[in-house]
């Protein structure tokens, strides 16, 4: 018998455009890293796209630095261990349990990182924001009463988090919910399906925002790629 769980993890590893855009095929036009099995995807647009909201400076950091210093963490780490580092990098991160105990809280915070950070380039977009298509929108009102409130709520939770970590807008089972997670945790390590994530570590808005996270929170509704969270939401409530 398949479980929940099983069935989630059947779903994501099933899907193909997991990662991008539909019909961008970014594992195709990710390079190979030659250190390792795992490569650091392309951004999906340049670097000053989500300008003024993020600006280009942090953007080309936050991906060519702090992106690509999970990835090549994780291929550092997983040399070690070459029957792990032939699983793609979300089933790595749901099966944390199979990695050997002395590499598991490296791979944890690095196989997160790179999670986490190749859904939020999808998660945003040039012209972003606005209100969600109307499946999702019907979705976030019936759970949340209003697009306004689901706003707060998510807005509460990025600002909330001490220290490193992201919100999230999540799929636990067939519920639509807010949560956080400390360091680069992903929700996929509980079996959960994150459908829109802030980064609120430091290094994605202190260049332009300094201490003012809450200005930073509220620049992102600019450029939430509402089209790819939908799109995500429809393929994971079937599943
Ligand atoms: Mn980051």
């Amino acid at each position: 018998m398949m479980t929940r769980r099983d069935a989630i993890r059947k779903t994501v590893l099933t899907s193909l455009f997991a990662f991008g855009a539909p019909g961008m095929a970014w594992r195709a036009q990710a390079q190979a890293s030659a250190a390792g099995p795992y490569s650091l995807p392309p951004l999906p647009y340049a670097v000053d796209a989500l300008e003024p909201y993020i600006d280009a400076q942090t953007m080309q950091i936050h991906h060519d630095k702090h992106h690509a210093t999970y990835v090549n963490n994780l291929n550092k780490t997983l040399s070690k261990s070459p029957e792990i580092s032939s699983k793609p990098v979300e089933e790595l991160v749901m099966n944390l349990k199979d990695v050997p105990e002395n590499l598991r809280s490296s791979v944890k915070g690095s196989a997160g990182g790179h999670v986490n950070h190749t859904l939020f380039w999808s998660m945003m977009k040039k012209n972003g924001g606005g209100q969600p298509p109307s499946e999702l929108a019907k979705a976030i009102e019936k759970k949340f009463g209003t697009y306004a409130i689901f706003k707060d709520l998510f807005s509460g939770a990025a600002t909330r988090i001490f220290g490193s970590g992201w919100a999230w807008l999540l799929l636990d089972g067939q519920e639509l919910k807010i949560e956080s997670t400390p360091n680069q945790d992903s929700p996929l390590m509980v079996g959960k399906i994150p459908l829109l994530g802030i980064d609120v570590w430091e290094h994605a808005y202190y260049l332009k925002y300094q201490n003012r996270r809450a200005d930073y929170v509220e620049a992102f509704y600019n450029v939430i790629n509402w089209d790819y969270v939908a799109e995500r939401y429809k393929k994971y409530m079937k599943g």
